[in-house]
Parts: C-alpha cells; structure tokens; sequence
C-alpha cells in the first residue's frame, strides 16, 4: 500500500531532473512556428505548453499517460486521478487509501450552500458551482502557506493538498447545487459505503434503481477528466495556476471557460438539439427529414453540437465509450436511435457543408441523452458535472506544474500593425 504524496514525491524528484536535463542541453531547439493564421486563430497546433498528463492524438484521441483511453474506461476516477498524477495505476491498498482520504475530505460547509441559496432561482448551476468553489477558496492551504512564506520546493505539497480538498468537496458541492437549483434545497448527506462518483449520484438525489446512473456517472467522470492542456478549460486554469492563484481560484476559472457553448456547454446544447428535433417531429425523424433540420441550423448560422473538433480528427474515443454504454443501459430508447440517425446523417451535412475539419461526433453528442434517460432531466446541469470531472485533470497538471516550478505564463502578443510590417503586408 502507498501514500499518493510519497508516491508522487519520488516521482516528481525524477521529473525534474529530467525537465532539468532538456532543458540543460535543448533550451534553444526550434519545436514549433507560427503562421499568421495561427495567431489569429487561436494558436491552433502551436505547440508552445507542457502537458506530462495525457496527449490527444488527431488520428485515435486521448492517450492519458501512454494509454489510449479505450484501454482504461473501466476504471474510476479515482484511478484516474493517481494514473494523472503519478503515471501508473494504484494496486487496490492503495486506490482505498485515496479514496479514504477523500471521503474524509468531502464535507461542504453550511456557509456555502447558505450563499448559494442566495442566488436567484434562474442562476446557471455552472456560475453556481464556479462561485461555490470560490466561496470554499477561504479554506486554502495553498494560500495559507504561500502567505507564511513558505519555499517554492514546497508549491506542490500545499497545491496538492489543496487538489484532494478541492476534489473531495466538488461532487458534494455540485450535488448540493443541483439540490438547491432543482429540487428542494435539501442537501442530501454522503454513504460512507459508496465511493467518489457513487456518492455524487446518491447525493443528487435522482432515484436510481437499476444502478445505472451511478454507473454512468462512474463512466462519465472518468472520461471527462483530463485531455491535454491546450483546451479552453484547461489553458484557463493553467493560466491562472501560474500566478500562484491557488488551486479554488484557477479550477473556477478553468470551469468558467467550461461553461462555453464551444466547450463544455455543447453537452447542455446537444441534448437541447435532441429535444427540439423531437418536439418538432414527435418523434425520431426520418433520416431526410433530420437532413433538412440539419441544413435549416446551419443556414442559421448556427452550429452543430457534439460535432467537430478543435484537435480531434476521428471519432472522440469518449463518444465511442457513451455509445457503448448505451447500447447496453437503453438501447430502445427513442433519444438513443435518434443519435445514431444522427451519426449516419450529420457528418455527411457538415462534409457536404463544407467548413469544419472534422465532422465526427465528439464527447458531448451522446453524454446528455444518457443523463436525461437515467433520471437527470436538467440539460443545464450537465456541464456542472462535466466540471465535477474536469477537475480532476486540471488540478493534476497543476500539481505538476508547481512540482517542477513551472513560471507564470506570458506569451508575446503583437498588433495588426506589427503583423503587416513583419509580412511586408
Ligand atoms: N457545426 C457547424 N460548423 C462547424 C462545426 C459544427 N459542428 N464544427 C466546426 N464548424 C465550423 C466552425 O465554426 C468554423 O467556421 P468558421 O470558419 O465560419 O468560423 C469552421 O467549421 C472550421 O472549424 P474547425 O477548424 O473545424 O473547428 P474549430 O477548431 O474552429 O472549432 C469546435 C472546434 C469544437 C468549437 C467546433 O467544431 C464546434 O463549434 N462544434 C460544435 C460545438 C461542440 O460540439 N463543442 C464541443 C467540443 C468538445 C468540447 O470541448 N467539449
């Protein structure tokens, strides 16, 4: 059995040395340019960041410390959590250490869910969740230490202690916040029996008889958690991290990126996209019928959610492992046959249409029509819990990045007119 600390104390030390070796002999290497075109669109394929969690690869997706996520969707978030950090899977002594650790971390206090029930009834469970997390910043550790002066080689120990509160509360915060957003404000206590994820389904309170949301859940947060450091979330809280916010300040900011239709929202938009194809057709639509549909969104200038991908270039592996479950937890279910008409007519609109790059599902196009056919009928909610798990990769990185004294982040911007001069525009 071992402690995630002392692991990762022996691992860190040989990460830097090795960070230290690169850079002792490469610090001057050309690893990437910039185009024009790059720097004016959203640094796309610069390759100007770190990121020792996991990789996405174009061609097979997300490859989470040298194993394709395929390999590893039957673990729990938990696991996942060491296997970010440390680089190998925990044996059981160990994932029960952890997980021990964390329930005993979880409680949320009153204060908390008092400020929240502050808010009006129509406030976003994402602003709810993202102010939630600020309101429990008054307990940092991070914090607390870094003002009694305490030494750069010690970041990561209070950035890490700060990581397993922060992920011990967040699935009892987020839980409460689905209380107090749609039910009756009563906030339901943790099972000591169940584990991380089990315990945020129990704690939303959704009747759950067959088990299949817990295993949802289970599922779900296991493959939200960590997909390199380049997207919006991550890059916010990587950002924030670097200023030594402590880790409450930047995994809110990292989940109020989250909150963008472009990103983590698509969940919430996908589902709704669902419901109103539903609600115009009574039903699945025939395939011609979803076309037209299809056609009519896009002429509006909208776009299609759950397709496309700023990196991906083929089907997002975490779509395949929605799809797998649902074709064993709900395979009648109307949404369900709707999504793979889905699969067979959008991709081919959005080729015919011309403009994206990539015209495969990804995560988002099927997550919310699970939730909503296991009791979870609240759309707006879904990127709450997207956040309960993007968490965990988040702040894993960010224990990596005080771990090896990784600087604030400042890269260089420029004017148009500097552009123009540069290019002999
Ligand atoms: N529907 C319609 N148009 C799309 C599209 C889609 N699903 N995906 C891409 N496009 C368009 C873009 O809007 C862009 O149009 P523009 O030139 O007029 O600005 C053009 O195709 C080229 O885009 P791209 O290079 O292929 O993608 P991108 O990196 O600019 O954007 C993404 C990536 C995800 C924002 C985009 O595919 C999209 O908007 N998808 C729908 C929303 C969605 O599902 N988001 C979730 C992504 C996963 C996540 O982060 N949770």
């Amino acid at each position: 059995m071992a402690k995630l600390k002392d692991v990762l104390a022996e691992k860190l030390a040989a990460y830097r040395e090795d960070v230290k070796k690169v850079l002792a002999t490469h610090a001057d290497d050309v690893i990437s340019q910039v185009t024009v075109a790059q720097a004016y669109g959203g640094m796309r394929g610069v390759k100007g960041q770190i990121c020792d969690t996991s990789t996405v690869s174009p061609d097979t997706g997300l490859i989470v410390r040298g194993r394709p996520l395929a390999e590893i969707t039957d673990r729990c978030p938990e696991e996942m959590l060491w296997l970010l950090l440390t680089g190998d899977l925990p044996d059981a002594a160990s994932l029960k250490t952890l997980q021990d650790d964390l329930a005993s971390r979880a409680d949320v206090p009153d204060y908390v869910f008092d400020a929240l029930r502050q808010l009006p009834k129509t406030t976003h469970p994402m602003a709810m969740q993202s102010m939630g997390l600020l309101a429990l910043q008054e307990g940092s550790k991070f914090r607390k230490h870094y003002d009694e002066g305490m030494r750069k080689e010690e970041y990561w120990e209070w950035c890490l202690e700060d990581t397993l509160d922060l992920l011990a509360k967040i699935p009892t915060l987020t839980a409460g916040v689905y209380r107090i957003r749609y039910k009756d404000g009563k906030i339901i206590p943790r099972d000591p029996s169940k584990d991380w994820s089990a315990n945020f389904a129990h704690m939303m309170g959704v009747p759950d008889p067959t088990g299949n949301l817990a295993d949802l859940m289970r599922l779900y947060l296991n493959l939200h958690a960590d997909h390199e450091s380049g997207n919006v979330s991550a890059n916010l809280c990587h950002t924030a991290g670097s200023a030594l916010s402590d880790p409450y300040y930047a995994v809110s900011a990292g989940l109020n990126g989250l909150a963008g239709p472009l990103h983590g929202l698509a969940n919430q938009e996908c589902l709704k996209f669902h419901l109103a194809i539903v609600e115009r057709f009574g039903g699945v639509p025939s395939a011609d019928q979803l076309k037209d549909y299809t056609w009519e969104l896009l002429n509006s200038g909208r776009v299609v959610p759950g397709f496309g991908h700023a990196v991906l270039r083929c089907t997002d592996p975490r779509y395949t492992a929605c799809y797998d479950f649902a074709k064993k937890a709900c395979p009648d279910l109307p949404l369900f046959k709707l999504a793979k008409l889905m699969l067979e007519v959008v991709p081919a609109v959005l080729k015919e249409h011309g403009k994206a790059k990539n015209t495969n599902p990804n995560v988002d196009a099927l997550s919310g029509v699970l939730m909503y056919a296991l009791g979870v009928t609240e759309p707006p909610f879904y990127t709450a819990i997207f956040g309960v798990s993007r968490a965990i990769g988040i702040c894993s990185q960010m224990v990596l990045n005080r771990g090896i004294g990784t600087p604030i982040t400042r890269p260089k911007s420029v004017t148009t007119e500097w552009v123009k001069k540069q290019v002999g525009a």
